[in-house]
């Protein structure tokens, strides 16, 4: 095959005038149209002078267009790397230096930040608006309809996804065709997704659970997605009814569960619930299925290996876990110090091996070999327990992170911000309980002495440089940080003593 994932993805829809995409207001996208769009744009990147490897950033909304990108990118071998809309000028600064990109796209309202960060790194931007207007739209509508599909091996690079450390340093995780390519294939099969069905799709496009899951199984299957630019709770009830699956994070289902008109009826002919990328709270679990005798499906994935386990689409669905080792992808715990697997029922790091993990981190070959064993078993930072049936569960993470509304966020990223403000001795960052968001972020700073914080200007400081949505909810003063007798900050102890502080808000 010449292009493994391209040919398996797309080619396969080639012609096909069946709708593809549907958009909130009825609209469709066939499958041709979406096609042709791509080879379009897989021109007009080519004629700029971009080669199979290079890399293609974009930081933009969804659409149709958008999607195509990623569809051009695979068909002319570029690695795609697709980048929060969230994410501020700086912070697309890094993505596009360390990645080496040869082209960033943005929205025209993000063009003026963004000029320099392109400037500064020899970067060609040009703008892809959300309603498929923009720079690149235009020149793309000149090119011809078709292109010829560049040869590609299931090793070769796909994608870029940036993940971050607790260095509080962004790692490209490269992702292969083969990763994408085998991840889907089995996702497809486990979670029985055919022609017939219609996915109710308002996950974002720029990380793995939107894309590389729910998007790629939908073109594997030639199901057809209703594709909604963002979560938006009045369409998703409207759109429901034309739908027959529907992939999410915990805060979609506990806002679903949030509204009286969510109901049995609602969801008779659903087929499928799935969630991922946080924690699901069995209390929400139970409740799903009292209010509408669905059991959501939940699965277990990462960046670095797109979906590793998944609850049984037939047989239980249990409560509080994330199921069984997906085929072809093996599961150990192991103790963190020794690397040594535990016996069934411990608690430990949970290591994953298969098709699905990726190639390394791009540029980092000491961040690859501490978290990418030789033996090809890689090292989640996820602590788990496997019960006597073989069921995952996830007890906690062995790394500093906090996850809001299925966005990751490392503290350290912004301990370093915080610690650099006027006045701030130190800082420890930490995740607490949010009734939307499952967890938030939470500040705590030391003063220097005699030094007075004001809040409000470090709040606005460190605003400007980070995302919003990794923005501390509330900054908060303590005299010092609790440490234990090595010196290290006690996170935990700073959690159990601020669990309540959004709970009851
Ligand atoms: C938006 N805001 C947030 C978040 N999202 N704050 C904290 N956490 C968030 N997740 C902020 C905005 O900056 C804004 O701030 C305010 O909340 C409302 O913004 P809006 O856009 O209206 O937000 P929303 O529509 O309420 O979005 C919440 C959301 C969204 C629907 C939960 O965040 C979302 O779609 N999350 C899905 C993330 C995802 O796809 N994760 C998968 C990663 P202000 O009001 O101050 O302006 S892949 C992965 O994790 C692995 C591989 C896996 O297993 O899947
Ligand atoms: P990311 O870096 O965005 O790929 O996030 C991956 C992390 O999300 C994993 O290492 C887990 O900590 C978490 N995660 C994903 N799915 C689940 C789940 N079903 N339950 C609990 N945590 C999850």
């Amino acid at each position: 095959m010449p292009n493994p994932l391209y040919d398996t993805l797309f080619g396969q829809h080639k012609g096909k005038t069946t709708p593809f995409l549907q958009m909130a207001d009825g609209s469709v996208v066939t499958h041709d149209t979406y096609l042709q769009m791509s080879a379009q744009y897989a021109h007009l990147f080519t004629e700029w002078g971009v080669r199979p490897g290079d890399r293609v950033a974009v930081q933009i909304e969804k659409s149709p267009q958008a999607l195509a990108v990623y569809a051009a990118c695979v068909q002319a071998g570029f690695v795609f790397l697709p980048l929060n809309t969230a994410y501020t000028a700086d912070e697309v600064s890094y993505f596009a230096e360390n990645s080496g990109a040869r082209v960033i796209l943005c929205d025209a309202k993000r063009s003026d930040a963004l000029a320099p960060v392109a400037a500064a790194c020899g970067a060609r931007l040009e703008t892809l608006n959300a309603d498929g207007s923009g720079s690149f739209a235009m020149q793309a509508d000149k090119m011809p309809a078709a292109f010829p599909t560049v040869d590609r091996s299931v090793d070769d690079l796909a994608a870029f996804l940036y993940t971050s450390g607790t260095t509080g340093r962004s790692k490209g995780a490269m992702l292969t065709q083969g990763n994408l390519l085998s991840n889907c294939l089995t996702l497809t099969e486990e979670w029985r997704f055919t022609a017939d069905d219609a996915l109710l799709h308002a996950l974002p496009i720029f990380h793995t659970h939107g894309l590389f899951v729910a998007t790629n199984i939908a073109l594997l299957a030639g199901s057809k997605i209703l594709f909604l630019p963002r979560f938006d709770l009045d369409v998703m009830l409207e759109l429901m009814a034309q739908a027959t699956t529907m992939m999410g994070v915990p805060t979609f289902y506990t806002r679903l569960l949030g509204d009286a008109r969510f109901t049995k009826q609602l969801t008779r002919h659903m087929r499928l619930f799935v969630s991922g990328s946080a924690p699901l709270l069995a209390e929400t679990h139970l409740q799903f299925e009292e209010r509408t005798g669905h059991r959501i499906l939940e699965r277990y994935g990462m960046t670095e290996t797109n979906m590793n386990t998944s609850n049984p689409y037939d047989g239980e669905r249990r409560a509080g876990t994330v199921g069984f080792p997906l085929p072809g992808v093996e599961i150990k715990i192991t103790d963190s110090r020794t690397g040594e697997s535990l016996p069934q029922g411990e608690i430990g790091e949970i290591e994953v091996r298969g098709p699905n993990v990726f190639k390394g981190y791009w540029q980092m070959p000491e961040k690859t070999a501490e978290e990418l064993r030789e033996n090809g078993f890689f090292i989640t930072g996820d602590l788990g327990q496997i019960d006597e049936d073989g069921y995952l569960s996830i007890v906690g993470r062995n790394k500093d992170l906090i996850i809001s509304g299925g966005y990751n966020i490392y503290p350290k990223e912004i301990e370093l911000l915080l610690d650099a403000q006027p006045g701030v001795l130190e800082s420890a960052v930490i995740g607490v309980p949010h009734p939307d968001f499952g967890e938030t972020v939470l500040g705590i700073l030391v003063a220097e002495r005699q030094a007075i914080l004001d809040l409000d200007a470090i709040k606005a400081n460190i605003g400007g440089s980070l995302a919003k949505f990794k923005h501390p909810q509330r900054l908060v003063v303590l005299p010092e940080l609790p440490r234990n007798t090595m010196g290290k900050v006690q996170k935990k102890e700073l959690r159990e003593h601020y669990k309540d502080m959004f709970l009851h808000a």
